[in-house]
């Protein structure tokens, strides 16, 4: 049979001495020297200390420049593992020459030797966090330069536009139109228009990283914390038949057709003298107010009360789904009476407990997130806060150009407008990024990236 498992005990080398620095400590069985064997090649023996004491047997990767993930000299010790010999074969290397790479260090240098640019380091980022098959298959895209060459394409159209202006600028006295106002402004116009498109994806891509926010709401006792636990599969919020159990916003990631949800279950809304669940009703409304998607539950198998028709009112402007739970049980609701309050929203029958009408839950969650459906990944999609502020600024700058060119401002005026809207461009796949900005960038990474 065969087996799978997932461990960490490489040890990774970049940089130019990373050879001569791994041939210091790594004893090949064949007795060769790394610098003299082959690149992309992988060699067995043994790691020894400088009395010669054995460490570890490995398997040492030699990777050289500049086919390798930053483009420089690469070695991988791939040790047995175990936290000491591990950290023997680091402080070996170091003692050698190396230094310890700072956080996302690795793919800062791809990002700084040209192999990838800012945005598809970010997607490295986006891979290592992502919740679901659709999230990582949206970043493996961005990954490969799915947005980076639609913004280079809107930058090369900038940049020729740009090109005529400045001629005209250069050749002001030969009476030479390198490009006419009328023509400048409309192909201005399609470069917004193609700004704005890619900004309008933005939601959807908040959601395949971020997750919608979906908060479970419904006064004490109707099957909050159950349906959690369906919806997960598991136990893992506390269930009683005692109203007032779940004092606390609890929040776990469940995977909906592809699409990341972070559920909220929360405390039940009622009016209460008790601070604890004070505090915890004040969280629900919080909760409320930041979610993406409602679930609004309520009890079937007992008539509607006023605290379930004030809830109904409280979140009747939100996006909204409303259960009908416990239909294990005869019902005392009808969905009539729900549709008087608040027609036009969907209403599903379902039971926490037994789990009957969970996968309808599941498709409405889908059909109302998703109408016309949707593929992430064969067009770029926004997934980026910084992306979104970019293209802002830049579409901004373009906006004014275009007032400029109407308002007869010269030419020079005219380039400035230009190349302020090229530089926030430039941000997104790092052309202008500023240090600031790449330091706050590779923060983000976790060591060994
Ligand atoms: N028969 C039946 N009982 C259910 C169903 N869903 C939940 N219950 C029961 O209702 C009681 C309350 O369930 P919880 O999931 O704790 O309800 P909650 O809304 O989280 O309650 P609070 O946290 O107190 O606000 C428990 O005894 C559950 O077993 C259901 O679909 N059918
Ligand atoms: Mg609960």
């Amino acid at each position: 049979m065969t087996c799978l498992l997932k461990s960490y005990k490489i040890v990774r080398i970049s940089g130019k001495d990373a050879i001569s620095i791994a041939d210091k400590i790594f004893f090949s069985k064949k007795n060769k020297k790394l610098s003299s064997l082959a690149s992309h090649t992988i060699h067995y023996g043994e790691i020894r200390d400088d009395s010669s004491e054995r460490i570890d047997e490995a398997l040492v990767s030699i990777m050289k420049a500049p086919n390798t993930y930053t483009k420089e000299d690469v070695v991988e010790i791939n040790c047995h593992g175990g936290a000491l010999s591990l950290k023997r074969v680091m402080e070996l290397v170091i003692k050698n020459g190396a230094r310890l790479a700072e956080p996302g260090e690795f793919t800062k240098r791809a990002f700084l030797n040209g192999r990838i640019d800012l945005a598809q380091a970010e997607a490295v980022i986006d891979i290592i966090n992502s919740k679901t098959d659709d999230s990582l298959r949206l970043a493996v895209n961005q990954l490969s330069g799915i947005l980076s060459k639609k913004v280079n394409a809107i930058r090369e159209e900038l940049i020729s536009i740009i090109a005529s202006v400045e001629a005209s600028i250069d050749f002001v006295d030969e009476d030479i139109e390198f490009i006419s106002r009328d023509v400048m402004g409309k192909r201005i116009k399609g470069a917004i228009d193609e700004i704005e498109a890619l900004i309008t994806t933005t939601d959807e891509g908040r959601i395949y990283k971020e997750g919608i926010a979906t908060a479970i709401i419904g006064r004490p006792n109707v099957g909050k914390s159950s349906l959690l636990n369906a919806l997960l599969k598991e136990e893992r919020a506390i269930v009683t038949a005692v109203p007032g159990t779940t004092r606390d916003v609890i929040e776990e990631w469940v995977n909906i057709k592809g699409m990341p949800l972070r559920i909220l279950d929360t405390a039940g809304i009622r009016h209460t003298e008790d601070i604890v669940e004070i505090e915890g009703v004040k969280r629900s409304r919080e909760a409320i107010k930041r979610a993406d998607l409602i679930l609004l539950l309520i009890d079937g198998s007992v008539k509607l009360n006023d605290e379930d028709k004030r809830l109904m009112e409280e979140v009747r402007d939100k996006r909204l789904i409303i259960l009908l739970n416990k239909s294990d049980l005869p019902s005392l609701v009808k969905k009539s009476d729900i549709e008087k309050a608040l027609p036009e929203k969907e209403i599903v029958s379902i039971s926490a407990l037994t789990g009957e009408g969970v996968d309808s839950l599941k498709a409405v969650i889908h059909e109302l997130l998703f109408k016309g459906g949707i593929t992430a990944g064969e067009r770029p999609i926004i997934t980026n806060l910084r992306h979104k502020n970019a293209l802002e600024k830049t579409k901004r700058a373009l906006e004014n150009l275009q007032n400029s060119i109407k308002g007869n401002i010269s030419e020079e005026f005219l380039a400035v407008d230009l190349r302020a809207a090229l530089n926030a461009l430039g941000e997104i796949t790092g052309e202008t990024a500023t240090e600031d900005i790449l330091n706050r960038i590779f923060e983000e990474f976790c060591v060994g990236k």
